[in-house]
């Protein structure tokens, strides 16, 4: 038989094809149905909450892109290990390549969003491997005819992987062309902001963020990719008359813009998941009031395309004062995919995971008994956004000239809005800071604050207080179950010009 190396070489070669023909047909009949997808989106939702929270604190948000390049490590290594066990023939190596793929067999039917098709990739993927492996070993090892015919099937199997793997990305990614076009025509362009309404020049954000650098929080592996044409949304469980929209029929009802800075859970004290946008859509209260939401409803339980799920308190919905929209647009743009085109909800005041469901398609009124996605993995059912402030200039451990230094940074407390912002260094007394000017209490405000730095080691904190007259927490506690507290301090150091 072949040499160790051979093998090895065959079994990667082999199960490469194998995944690479059920992304083709995945791409074809169902993203996510695609063998390594499907099982990189198991390993997401089967991950323990520890280990997840772990995960975005040390990769943020390339955390699926390492998660997607350990697989492809894993994946690899049981490859090699198939070959090198198939020393008297293909079969050892055959059966480990089947039951790998019966593994993507398992995940693909277990998703939450699995279609008709969704294991028929995967047995392809097996088809697929199995025979390119028995394919690879069973070329006659005799010499120059056999070589030649081994060198044949390898760059066939090769090329058409890189075939198969591209063309199923391209396929899955088929442009909603005609229906963005429509939908951008329908959208107001965004009206200009107050004056102050950042300190963008001395180092806070801008007061919008533009849609490509809007944070992204999913448990999407790939981005969902809704057809606008065929899709719908539907209204049921306790209400008085189930609704059932087109993307169409939501147009034509009444639109509303609205900024609101989004807030993630997930964001530990002085992190980067809040940003701010003008979204447009329908008012969900319009829609409630539709359907008619009967006694004893307390919530709406929404579900995404691909079977994320959330729960928002019907107040928080129904209150007059507060933004809550089904959106289709932001900053005057369609959704972009990442953000849950073709629409997605967005709620002023809660934070993202209880109120911002994307590639929405159903809201259904329960009780709060009915358990959503996060509430499963230990996360609150209530999630008010909490008051918080972040320093974003300096940066940490940056060094700054000594003497006057004007630090700044962001603060939000959504839905009541920011009344006051206080620094102050090294245990001093704190002074009042600066704020821009308000645009809401659904938006976040920036700061800015002249401080004299004596030369050496510094460290600067910041405190916000809501319009409520809630000022922010010293105690730290970590953002499970319902948000991070505590003030934001940043070390720097100050040095003699
Ligand atoms: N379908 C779906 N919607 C979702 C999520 C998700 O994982 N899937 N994450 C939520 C969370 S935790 C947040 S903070 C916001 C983030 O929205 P963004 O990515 O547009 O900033 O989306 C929410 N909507
Ligand atoms: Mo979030």
């Amino acid at each position: 038989m072949r040499s160790p190396a051979i093998r090895a070489f065959s079994g990667v070669l082999a199960v490469m094809s194998a995944l690479a023909a059920g992304h083709l047909l995945a791409g074809l009949v169902e993203q996510n149905a695609s063998p390594f997808l499907a099982v990189g989106n198991s390993a997401i939702d089967l991950t323990p909450q520890p280990l997840k929270a772990l995960a975005i604190r040390w990769f943020g948000e390339s955390d699926k892109l390492v998660l997607l390049a350990g697989m492809a490590v894993v994946i690899g290594l049981l490859a090699v290990v198939a070959g090198l066990v198939s020393r008297r023939g293909p079969a050892p190596g055959a059966v480990l390549i089947a039951a790998f793929g019966t593994l993507g067999v398992a995940a693909s039917i277990a998703r939450p969003d699995a279609g008709a098709f969704g294991a028929l990739p995967s047995l392809v993927a097996i088809v697929v491997g199995v025979g390119a492996f028995v394919a690879l070993l069973r070329t006659d090892p005799g010499p120059a005819t056999g070589r030649r015919a081994f060198l044949l099937t390898a760059g066939g199997l090769a090329a058409g992987s890189l075939i198969a793997g591209f063309g199923g990305t391209a396929l899955s990614r088929r442009p909603a062309g005609r229906a963005r076009e429509a939908l951008a025509s329908r959208l107001p362009a965004p009206q200009p902001l107050p004056g102050g309404a950042d300190f963008a020049r001395v180092g806070t954000p801008t007061f919008r963020t533009a849609n490509a650098d809007f944070y992204r929080v999913d448990t999407a592996l790939v981005v969902p990719q809704v057809d606008p044409d065929a899709w719908r949304l539907r209204v049921s469980g306790m209400v008085g008359r189930e609704l059932e929209l087109s993307l169409d029929d939501l147009l034509r009802r009444g639109q509303e813009t609205r900024t609101v800075t989004l807030t993630c859970v997930s964001n530990e004290v002085g992190g980067p998941y809040t940003s701010t946008a003008d979204f447009t859509g329908v008012p969900i209260r319009d829609l409630l009031r539709e359907a008619g939401v009967l006694p004893g409803a307390e919530q709406v339980f929404s579900t995404s395309e691909d079977g994320y799920t959330a729960g928002t308190p019907i107040e928080a919905l129904t209150d007059p004062d507060r933004p809550a929209l089904l959106a289709y647009g932001m900053n005057g743009q369609p959704l972009p995919a990442e953000h849950g085109f073709p629409v997605r909800m967005v709620v002023s005041g809660l934070y993202g995971f209880v109120s911002a469901t994307k590639w929405l398609t159903d809201l259904e009124l329960t009780t709060f008994d009915r358990q959503t996605y996060w509430e499963q993995r230990g996360w609150a059912q209530q999630a008010p956004i909490k008051v918080q402030s972040r320093i974003d200039r300096p940066k940490p451990f940056e060094k700054v000239p000594a003497g006057r230094f004007t630090v700044a940074g962001t603060a939000w407390a959504q839905p009541h809005g920011v009344d006051r912002v206080e620094v102050r260094v090294d245990d001093g007394p704190w002074q009042e800071a600066q704020l821009s000017t308000e645009v809401s209490g659904h938006t976040w405000r920036m700061w800015r604050a002249e401080l004299d730095l004596a030369p050496g080691g510094r460290t600067v904190e910041c405190r916000a207080t809501d319009k409520t007259g809630k000022t922010q927490t010293q105690q730290r506690v970590p953002t499970v179950p319902d948000g991070a507290t505590g003030w934001h301090s940043i070390f720097c150091t100050a040095r003699e010009r």
